[in-house]
């Protein structure tokens, strides 16, 4: 059987992680083999740490993007599964990342010389920046990181409206107005990935045939890099001892306000700060999309542990070395309140590079 390609864009804290965990439980209910490739520009990644602990079979391209390392993504792909492929691969870019039909879907169609098929090309929209940019008010981003938001919809064979179970529905409408003056033409699915609301119809585009992936756009690549640069990155893992039982959900949830907080006293704005804590068996996940909307602790899990790990990614409008004094800071803060050492295992922090595609195919 060929396998079937899913790729899942969006922004930075769209909501594609969650989407790709739901849709990955959706299919292998239906019988079928799944494996999920995640994507970063370097190690420690939260997202590939929070699907394998949800049992996923997750491959990983770390350290550059699935355009800049097609490589990397076709040779991760072919290890998914046991001896054969599975029959749904989902695969995650990076956020921030843009005109991945010219990039990837147009290669694996064109170049890759293996048979897949592949899918109609979503991309979630993140209402708390997108009503913004859509409406043309400061998002808290540059306009060159607004730029990048637009291409992302721009290239899409259909555009996700996501966390309709938190949203006004006078915004799902405005939304949709925005999208159909500025994207005229794209289907547009409203749902939600948390609670599965709407993910009928995601799926049944999902499995559509037809005359997608060929939105191949023109783009300057300047800007791009541009918008991209103006996000600071941090990855890092930290070793946490206590001499007491602490509560894992409560040490994340104190972690990601007090950066929350430090954020918006010192205005950088959180494209997606997202931290996961393992122990044992069990993991919590929280995380801040945005400054306004505040932190959450999206996977409780109600451990009471004396050692954990604890995986921080940052994206934020800051430079990296701020971002990285900031993480250290309130990482060292929230320790103390459990009377707690912390060893740092790994700590990278930098701007992303310019994107220098692979492949960058035109032809339909
Ligand atoms: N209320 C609500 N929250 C959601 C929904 N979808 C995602 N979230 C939350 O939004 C946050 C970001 O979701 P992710 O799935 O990690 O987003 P992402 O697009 O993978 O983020 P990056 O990989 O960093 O680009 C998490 O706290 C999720 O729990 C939704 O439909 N409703
Ligand atoms: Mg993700």
């Amino acid at each position: 059987m060929t396998p079937t390609y899913i790729m899942i864009g969006g922004f930075l804290g769209a909501g594609k992680t969650t989407t790709v965990a739901r849709l990955a439980r959706h299919y292998m209910a239906l019988g079928k083999n799944v494996g999920i490739v995640t994507n970063d520009q370097t190690t420690d990644l939260v997202d590939t740490r929070n699907l394998r602990s949800q049992g996923f079979d997750v491959g990983e391209v770390a350290g550059s993007c699935f355009c800049c390392n097609f490589n990397a993504l076709t040779s991760t792909v072919e290890q998914l599964g046991t001896g054969q492929l599975p029959e749904i691969i989902l695969a995650e870019p990076v956020g921030s990342c843009t005109d991945l039909v010219a990039t990837v879907i147009r290669p694996l169609a064109q170049v890759y010389g293996k048979p897949l098929n592949i899918a109609p090309y979503g991309v979630i929209l993140k209402p708390s920046h997108g009503i913004r940019i859509l409406r043309g008010e400061g998002s808290g981003f540059s306009p060159k990181a607004a730029y990048i938001f637009r291409k992302q919809i721009e290239e899409a064979d259909f555009v996700v409206i996501n966390r309709i179970d938190e949203l006004p529905a006078a915004d799902v409408t405005e939304l949709q107005t925005l999208l159909e003056r500025d994207y005229p033409g794209r289907p547009i699915i409203r749902c939600s990935a948390r609670t599965g609301e709407g993910f009928h119809a995601l799926t049944e585009m999902l499995d559509q045939k037809g005359q997608f992936g060929r939105r191949v756009m023109d783009i300057d690549y300047d800007l791009y890099a541009e918008g991209e640069a103006e996000l600071g990155w941090l990855n890092s893992q930290v070793a946490v001892h206590a001499p007491n039982p602490f509560a894992l959900d409560e040490l994340l949830l104190d972690l990601i306000k007090r950066l929350h907080a430090q954020l918006v006293a010192t205005s950088a704005e959180a494209a997606h700060l997202k931290v996961i804590g393992l122990c044992d068996s069990s993991y919590a996940v929280a995380n801040l999309v945005s400054n306004a909307a505040g932190p959450e602790l999206s996977l409780s899990s109600v451990a009471t542990t004396r050692t954990a790990d604890v995986v921080v990614n940052a994206r934020v409008a800051a430079d990296p070395v701020t971002l990285e004094q900031l993480v250290r800071t309130e990482l060292n803060a929230a320790i103390s309140t459990i009377n707690g050492t912390l060893t740092v295992t790994s700590m990278q922090s930098f701007q992303p590079g310019r994107p220098v595609p692979t492949h960058r195919l035109n032809s339909q």
